[in-house]
């Protein structure tokens, strides 16, 4: 039992309380919330804690305390299982519908029997939400307008990725301490990183399958297990996600983890690649077909590199794997030079507790930076036009004193006083010009109005864009995966306005986000915008998105010289301070 399956149990206890008590705001879920922050800020292990020691660390009472120790205990919460048997994952995924509030959830299960997105969707086919109290013909037509555009109706739904990938980690962690593991990758989807993904793949290279088959039975998460032989188990968790686990011989890992890897587009184009080459490719390896037509000797099959050497072509990152032209790319050698986390040289959309939402103060976020190694910093808090979380002129100007400070301390990594502006419902942005041109840096976001037409959402944007004390765009659309379906915009103009006024797309490697998304990274690279990849970091345990950003770009095809901060720190600085006007 670790830290992130203690955090994991209570964030799934805030969200089902969430429900029960029919408020975000409720004592109790607070109560849950603030526990999984106290402990999130504490280096020790919450299992090696007592309850007197826990309910002695600042956010975490009496209550909170017994369930952790009940959780690690047991491996399992009272309180929580009978809140999953109200609440079974169609409902919670009812849950996350923008205009389906626990109140209005609570009415439409007993008035109407809903307890699904198929059960919901004949209920607005035939227009009996409209007759309830609070509910009209307008938030009918929303509540069906956001099931389509998050993809929800239908058999085959969906998990998003920030639900998948911290679980589908904790496995292989898991598994690599089995005794005869040699080695464990997760695959499929997830591995190419989609930001939605149909179930969670994982390979295991053994020397003998029982021990991981019997650890994967025994895990945490596994919730129903489906099936479970010599060399595969699948499982569903409580949220009714399946997770496949394959143990395959160590010397056919590299065949085993490209086959499941995908895609299945892919993988048909390899295959065929081989036939050309009078070879096979399976999930055992690369073979020559020998003269009688049948499999002959072994030509690679350990690892994904002497695989795609033998195929005669370039590595393909697993993110382009998708059958979009990195077949003919690789074969021709002429894949993008990728960007790669080890390139980054700074983060441009970063937090302090200076924003009402930020949690580590500008000491602690600003070393934790140089930790990294980066060469330049631009601090981001909100602007003032965000409700609750903004800072005013008076306190950005005490802040720019404290980051100016502070910048002495770090001869090796510039400070920038930076800020993320609000884009309001018509392009506005915080302060005024002036007072903007004192930024070093800006991020422009839209933080509100999500309701506006396709027209208006894009003339927002572009008016921001050409506003001279912008430098990037931040999460472009403010989806949520799965959650939020974010404002709709024409790509194609809002891009030939980053181009023409050089202002820098963000990939914001939060997982909930993953935004701009990689289809438009990839359409945003063809015409020649310019990136940023950041990770909006809010506390210090965030930096580690940049990962998730990066993976994101490189499944848009981004080449590493488009990115903006992978630039030497002097071209960098250059960029950012041409268009801006000389205070
Ligand atoms: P998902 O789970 O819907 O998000 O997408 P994937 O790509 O993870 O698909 P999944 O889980 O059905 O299968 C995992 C990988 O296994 C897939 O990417 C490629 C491989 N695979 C599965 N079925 C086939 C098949 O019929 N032919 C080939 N060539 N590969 C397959
Ligand atoms: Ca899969
Ligand atoms: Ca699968
Ligand atoms: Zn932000």
């Amino acid at each position: 039992m670790e830290r992130r399956d203690v955090l994991a149990m209570l964030s799934e206890l805030a969200s089902l309380t969430t429900l029960e008590e029919e408020s975000p705001q409720s004592f109790k879920v607070r109560a849950y919330e603030n526990a999984r922050q106290a402990l999130e800020g504490d280096a020790r292990n919450p299992a090696d804690l007592s309850a007197t020691e826990l309910a002695k660390l600042k956010g975490i009472g009496k209550s909170t305390a017994s369930k952790i120790r009940e959780f690690v205990d047991t491996g399992s919460v009272a309180k929580l299982d009978t809140l999953r048997a109200t609440y079974p994952p169609s409902v919670v995924e009812l849950s996350r519908i923008p205009g389906l509030g626990p109140k209005t959830l609570k009415l439409i299960r007993s008035e109407l029997g809903v307890e699904d997105v198929e059960s919901l969707k004949a209920a607005i086919d035939s227009e009996k939400l409209r007759t309830l109290p609070g509910l009209g013909a307008t938030s009918e037509a929303k509540i069906s307008k956001a099931i389509d555009r998050l993809g929800l109706a239908g058999k085959d739904r969906r998990t998003p990725i920030a639900d998948a990938l911290p679980l589908a980690e904790r496995l292989v962690d898991d598994l690599r301490r089995v005794d005869t593991v040699v080695d464990v990758a997760f695959c499929g989807s997830l591995r190419r990183f989609s930001e939605t993904v149909g179930d969670i793949d994982i390979t295991v290279a053994a020397t003998d399958g029982s021990l991981v088959m019997e650890a994967v039975r025994n895990h945490i998460e596994a919730n129903d297990i489906l099936l479970s032989g010599d060399t595969k188990t699948s499982f569903l968790t409580a949220a009714g996600l399946q997770v496949d686990v394959r143990v395959v011989a160590p010397a056919e890992f590299g065949a085993a983890t490209m086959y499941f890897t995908g895609s299945k587009a892919h993988n048909i184009a390899l295959r065929q690649r081989a036939i050309d080459r009078t070879s096979i490719l399976n999930e055992y390896g690369l073979f020559e077909i020998g003269e009688d037509g049948e499999t002959g000797a072994l030509l690679a099959s350990a690892s994904e590199a002497e695989i795609y050497e033998a195929l005669d072509m370039a590595f393909v990152p697993p993110p382009m794997r998708e059958a979009t032209g990195e077949v003919d790319a690789a074969a021709a050698d002429e894949l993008p030079e990728l960007v790669e986390v080890s390139h980054i040289r700074g983060d441009l959309h970063y937090h302090t507790d200076r924003s009402g939402d930020g949690r580590s103060t500008l000491a602690e976020m600003v070393a934790e930076a140089a930790s990294k190694g980066y060469e330049y910093l631009a601090i981001t808090d909100h602007g003032e036009d965000l409700a609750i979380n903004g800072s005013n002129r008076e306190e950005m100007l005490e802040h720019r004193e404290a980051i100016r400070a502070l910048d002495v301390d770090y001869p090796d990594m510039t400070l920038l006083y930076g800020c993320e502006l609000n884009i309001g419902p018509k392009g506005g942005l915080d302060y005024d010009a002036e007072f903007r041109a004192l930024f070093d840096y800006t991020v422009a976001s839209v933080h509100s109005h999500f309701d506006q037409s396709q027209d208006e959402q894009t003339a927002r944007l572009v008016a921001a864009i050409a506003d001279p004390t912008v430098n990037s765009i931040g999460h472009l659309t403010g989806r949520y995966i799965g959650r939020r379906p974010g404002i709709e915009i024409d790509v194609d103009i809002v891009l030939e306005a980053l181009f023409t006024f050089d202002v820098a797309l963000e990939i914001n490697g939060a997982l909930q986000r993953l935004d701009a998304a990689s289809s438009v990274v990839r359409r945003a690279v063809d015409r020649g915008v310019k990136l940023v990849i950041n990770t909006d970091s809010h506390h210090t345990s965030e930096l580690g998105r940049m990962e998730y950003g990066v993976l994101t770009a490189q499944r848009g095809w981004a080449p590493r010289d488009q990115v903006v901060n992978t630039w030497p720190h002097d071209e960098f600085m250059e960029w950012a301070n041409h268009r801006r006007p000389q205070p």
